[in-house]
């Protein structure tokens, strides 16, 4: 396993470089050109200008989270393959720098959806919070709280320009039900796949955060047997999964370490968090210390340990602790993460000694 950590860049992230390489056991840094929108090109100087950053400090800079999948793709447009070309573009020039992984997701309109960003737990800290009965109204009074509640950073997937074309988005998006979408991106990483091969990058899907659908849209990865579906329609080692513990754990129906233990050969990317799901199916985000929630995260570890996981990990979400909400990227302080961080490594030494037999 390598302990990996998600840095928004620089002028774009309340965190450093130099804050990172004093958490102990953090080999990478899980980047992005953060200021690209889906569909655009990446140019080779802004890559390098990233990646010899990231490495100047003593990291890798193997994952990429994400390049993000135009919706022209996702709806099975026309001009999809010319969307596609660019992404061809972007894993080839990624490839060619060393990139291993590839996050991205396949979520229509929405990336990840809550309802308050800074909602207070019992302790005194903060964090993001999905409130049910708050979801079934108008997408836009949602958007609109999204961006209000993220102050001076622009959420990934909740860009303002993006925002603004809401209503033309989900008109686009009404003939496309969860059959189509699956048919839509099987045909996207059926034309990348060679690409994929011959640059040696995986491309490792993000599941549906929260795993429902919203909005009537469609959400296909989201279970143990929506994943095994998108395992099975592209069977190639190169399409695989960013695990994410925190998009699978609010449905409590998702037994997480037995889909780890089941999958564990295409898992490249895990992400881990904790969330804690009340009674009416509302849920926070918690700590990683398993028992402050409903995700075992010591049997997540094991099942990855179980099965010598050697792939890229990193603490997911976090609390946001001591005051510093004022400052960082909602989900995305230092404090927390860094406790998380801690925490998983205290359990895979612990796993690793006695599995030593010391
Ligand atoms: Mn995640």
């Amino acid at each position: 396993m390598q302990m990996t950590w998600r840095w928004y860049g620089e002028g774009n992230d309340s965190i450093t470089l130099d804050h990172i390489r004093q958490i102990p056991g953090v080999e990478g840094i899980v980047w992005s050109l953060h200021n690209k929108v889906a569909g655009e090109v990446w140019e080779e100087e802004e890559i390098d200008k990233v990646m010899d950053l990231i490495k100047s400090k003593g990291f890798n800079a193997d994952v990429v989270e994400s390049v993000n999948v135009h919706d022209d793709i996702k709806i099975g447009l026309p001009t999809r393959d010319k969307y596609i070309d660019i992404y061809i573009d972007t894993i080839r020039k990624l490839g060619a720098r060393g990139v291993k992984v590839i996050c991205y997701n396949f979520m229509p309109v929405f990336d990840w959806t809550r309802t308050d960003l800074y909602k207070e737990l019992p302790d005194g800290s903060n964090s993001l919070f999905y409130e049910k009965d708050a979801i079934v109204n108008d997408p836009n009074i949602m958007a609109e709280r999204i961006l209000k509640g993220a102050g001076k950073y622009t959420m990934p997937g909740w860009e303002p320009e993006r925002i603004a074309k809401l209503d033309e988005l989900f008109k686009s998006y009404a003939g496309v039900d969860e059959d189509k979408l699956f048919e839509n991106l099987k045909y996207f990483l059926e034309r990348i796949m060679p690409v994929c091969e011959e640059q040696d990058v995986k491309m490792a899907i993000h599941p549906d955060d929260p795993p429902w659908p919203i909005f009537g849209l469609p959400r296909i990865i989201r279970s143990r047997d929506h994943i095994k579906r998108f395992l099975d329609q592209v069977d190639n080692p190169y399409s695989g999964l960013t695990l994410c513990t925190g998009s699978l754990g609010p449905n409590l129906l998702n037994d997480i370490p037995s889909i780890i233990r089941e999958f564990h050969d295409r898992i490249y990317f895990a992400h881990i968090r904790n969330v804690k799901v009340y009674e009416n199916g509302d849920f926070s985000e918690v700590s990683h210390r398993g028992k402050d929630g409903n995700v075992d995260v010591y049997e997540v570890l094991k099942a990855y340990h179980d099965n010598g996981y050697t792939g890229y990990l990193r603490p997911d979400h976090g609390r946001h602790l001591w005051g510093e909400e004022k400052d960082c990227r909602p989900g995305y302080g230092l404090y927390d993460r860094a406790l998380g961080v801690m925490y998983m490594l205290g359990v895979w030494d612990s796993l690793d000694k006695r599995k030593g037999g010391h």
